[in-house]
């Protein structure tokens, strides 16, 4: 190419902000990193960043994931991989709306404005994406399927309306899923959440549990422990059983869940969750209304979070009525307390304050009694105020005495279940997802509200139900979706009856978006469905997704259960969508995450200023595996810059110079050695060590240099392989190695180094160990070994150790490389 024949050979320092000019057109004309098609018969791997939302330039958070995520697309594609690495954005959202409405412009041009920025940073940053792939949410043809999905969910019953209390953000004025309520706070604002009677959309997700659970034996080892155990934890599922407790002057028993049904002779009291409806209904006539209203008030202003607080005085009122103990007859009170929440299990709870802490704490505040009914060998409850939670054997309980706490489980839920009175049971905490927003900027719910059809979707042909220009809706929040003060948008006639109807005015949540982005991407510009069913099946599941450990829960569950509900669709022929997963630390400074109000951020643009992209890059990479936070303040891009100027410098020296008949052996040994090494490194993400390596192979490069001469041909060999490895940390500088050597570009374009392990294996000698003259043992070792450490070596191994038994060594003789002689008693 033109290019490379003006490339300056006599510069006499490395500038890394020229080489990034020079080479992003060069890089942009080659297109270097577009997947292959149908016809490409290369094996294949899908490599997937978690797509951002668009909230403006890169930032340190951006410039470490995706130097992490950018890493594994290239060595794949050096590897001969036929690679996809898409970009897109995630582009529905709050902030766009918030921002437009403090600065009364589209949300909409907000959106597209930061995404040029940001695509700009991207490419500026040189990672390798096929930009071909690129897609936004909040494009009509993206969305245009998001609601083609929702109707399939709602065929099948998976996506349905319900009135129930609701997380409500007052700040930001819309519903909240679970997910999003994080410490009794709106994710997004820090707002406290409180409850609202709404009626909403939800995504039936409970369906899926067992199998969201189950499946994840697949992920073991492939995600990382803590993602698997925060789903674990967040599914939450309980096995126990449902005991029936009568309630004087009720005709309906009241079903209790219980993961211990075999304590239930120690159940003293028994409690239902005072915002409950049945707390309503079993306050009513029982003479303590007035102390129940005023209790009820307290409780609607606490957060779940602080209700299930072991440590929080517990607090209650007595509602006047009892409940018999189903297996001893005994009346027990009713109380209702803020410490059993409305929507877990039944909403009601047997209460066996000696095996249960947060019992205990109430029975003490109340003065109930506590009964003892399993022997764990520990103090007694009612003394210490500590319940015994562990296994024993059960006393105080009846025919059941003497059974072991499992075997009582057993036999207490069978007895039950053959009188009628319980079954076994299984509980989650898991809900059903909240899907339904009243904001605008998100992407319309595709059914239409009949007086006389009630819901019906909006028939497929007439999808996207497009958003209403943003100057014709009223943003402001305030309780009801902006797109519902826009009635020509509002208005419609009904799809079956023909009648007047309106369009549910509701938005979803911008996670619904981000569900199935990955499928999309294998076919961006597909029109017959949300994806070419074909290119699905050739790239998916994704083979590494690197993202932020802060989805671990929420955008990785739903992903999970959108792969799931699209599989039984017939859709997909595969139940999880990721492979395996990387999450990346964060980059903080001074020991404390990055804040405004600190003044400890690190602005990643002054950093590029100063430093280059790919100073930057290798800073991040090396500062620790990718999984640990970053601190700023102990990394050097400085000392970062300094090293891949060298390389720069030994590139001009080599590529200048013509080969000599000297050769250095013990420099092609350490070449390949570094390349098996780092090979392993890099499929093992330790992508620090693996530049440790790189910089040694370096540094013994240039004492070849310095000792035999640039021309020395195992220099060039090393340095072209390390050019090459250098190339998916380093880009731009490998680029600059590349050419200076004598190549055409691109670097990027080559293979990965192949190790020759013939050339890589070590020199070695065999060395006798003998004990008391008789050998004993033959070591593998290098001929310029030093006397101490083959003394360590001999004495270590296992045959020589075996003859020692429990002989005292006196004196040991080491002759180097050959011999060595223990003399024991
Ligand atoms: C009696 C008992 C005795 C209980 C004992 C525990 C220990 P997980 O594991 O989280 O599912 N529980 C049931 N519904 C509740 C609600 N709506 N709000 C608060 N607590 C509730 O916990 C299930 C246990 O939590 C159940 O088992 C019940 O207390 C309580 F020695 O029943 B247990
Ligand atoms: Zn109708």
């Amino acid at each position: 190419m033109s290019e490379t024949a003006a490339y300056p050979a006599d510069e006499e320092s490395y500038d890394p902000h020229a080489a990034q000019e020079r080479w992003l057109p060069v890089w942009d004309q080659l297109a270097l990193y577009q997947a292959g098609g149908a016809d490409d018969d290369r094996p294949r791997k899908y490599l997937l960043d978690m797509f951002p939302y668009p909230s403006g330039d890169l930032h340190m958070g951006h410039a470490e994931a995706w130097s992490i995520g950018d890493v594994g697309a290239r060595y794949a594609m050096l590897r001969g991989f036929n690679v996809l690495h898409p970009v897109g954005w995630d582009s529905f959202g709050l902030p766009a709306e918030n921002a437009a409405i403090k600065r009364g412009m589209s949300p909409a041009d907000w959106t597209y404005d930061n995404i040029e920025v940001q695509a700009e940073g991207f490419r500026r940053f040189g990672i390798s994406f096929d930009w071909r792939t690129r897609l936004h949410t909040s494009d009509p043809d993206y969305y245009r399927w998001t609601q083609w999905l929702f109707l399939r969910f709602f065929e099948k019953g998976l996506a349905y309306r319900k009135a129930s209390p609701v997380n409500w953000c007052p700040d930001d004025q819309t519903v909240l899923a679970n997910e999003q309520v994080v410490g009794g706070r709106c994710e997004r604002c820090g707002a406290v959440v409180t409850k609202r009677d709404l009626t909403q959309w939800y995504f039936r997700i409970t369906a899926y549990a067992d199998r969201l659970l189950d499946d994840m034996a697949a992920l073991e080892g492939r995600w990382p422990d803590p993602v698997l155990t925060m789903q674990r934890n967040w599914i939450g599922r309980s096995t126990g059983a449902h005991v029936e407790f009568a309630i004087e002057g009720r005709g309906e028993p009241i079903t209790v869940f219980t993961t211990r049904p075999d304590t239930l002779y120690g159940a003293t009291f028994f409690v239902v969750a005072a915002d409950s409806a049945l707390a309503a209904e079993l306050a009513a006539g029982g003479g303590h209304e007035a102390e129940f209203a005023a209790y009820l008030e307290q409780v609607k202003r606490a957060t779940d979070i602080e209700r299930l607080a072991t440590d929080r005085p517990k607090t209650g009122v007595f509602l006047g009525r009892h409940a018999t103990n189903p297996v001893n007859g005994e009346r027990i009170p009713v109380y209702a307390a803020d410490y059993v929440l409305a929507d877990y299990g039944t909403g009601a709870i047997m209460a066996v304050p000696a095996h249960d802490q947060r019992d205990l704490d109430f029975a003490r505040a109340f003065e109930l009694p506590v009964v003892v009914v399993i022997d764990t060998g520990g103090k007694d409850p009612a003394e210490t105020g500590i319940a015994t939670a562990g296994a024993g054997v059960l006393v105080n309980s009846g025919p059941y005495d003497g059974l072991q706490k499992a075997d009582a489980i057993a036999a207490v839920t069978a007895d039950l279940a053959a009188r009628g009175g319980g079954a076994a049971a299984v509980n989650y905490r898991l809900r059903d997802w909240l899907l339904s927003r009243q904001r605008y900027w998100g992407c319309p719910i595709p059914i239409v509200h009949c007086g006389a059809c009630g819901e019906v979707a909006v028939p497929d042909d007439q999808l996207p139900v497009l958003l209403p220009d943003p100057s014709t809706v009223d943003l402001r929040p305030k309780g009801t979706s902006p797109l519902a003060s826009n009635a020509d948008w509002l208005n419609v006639v009904c799809p079956k009856c023909e009648g007047p109807a309106t369009r549910d005015a509701d938005t979803m949540d911008t996670f619904v978006d981000s569900s199935w982005y990955f499928l999309r991407y294998c076919s961006p510009a597909y029109t017959d469905g949300p994806f070419d069913p074909a290119a699905v099946r050739r790239w998916l599941p994704v083979a590494q997704y690197t993202g932020g450990v802060e989805h671990a829960i929420l955008h990785l569950l739903y992903a999970r259960f959108f792969t799931k509900v699209l599989h039984d669709l017939g859709m997909l022929d595969f139940v999880e969508p990721f492979e395996s997963l990387i999450n990346q630390g964060q980059v903080i400074n001074r020991g404390k995450a990055m804040s405004k109000s600190l003044g400890n951020g690190v602005e990643l643009q002054a950093e590029l200023a100063i430093h280059g992209v790919d100073a930057v890059r290798v800073t991040i990479l090396f500062a620790g595996p990718p999984q640990d936070d970053i601190d700023w303040a102990d990394v050097s891009p400085t000392g970062a810059g300094k090293w891949l100027a060298r390389l720069w410098r030994l590139a001009g020296e080599i590529g200048s110079s013509s080969p000599l008949p000297t050769e250095d052996d013990a420099l092609r040994r350490l070449t390949h050695q570094t390349i098996d090494e780092v090979t392993r490194l890099v499929e093992s993400v330790r992508y620090n060590v693996a530049i440790a390596r790189l910089m040694s192979l370096s540094n013994a490069i240039r004492t070849t240099v310095d000792r035999r001469g640039a021309g020395t041909p195992a220099a060039r060999e090393a340095l072209e392989a390390l050019a090459r490895m250098v190339s998916v940390f380093a880009p731009f500088t490998a680029e600059e190695l590349w050419c200076r050597l004598g190549h055409q570009p691109s670097v990027h374009k080559q293979t990965w180094p192949t190790f020759d392990p013939a050339l890589a294996a070590e020199d070695s000698v065999i060395c006798v160990v003998q004990v008391n003259g008789k050998v004993r043992d033959r070591l593998d070792v290098p001929p310029g070994i030093e006397a101490d450490v083959l003394e360590v070596l001999a004495l270590a191994s296992d045959a020589v150790r075996t003859s020692l038994a429990d002989l005292t060594v006196r004196k040991v003789i080491s002759r180097p490389p050959k011999l060595v002689n223990i003399v024991a008693g």
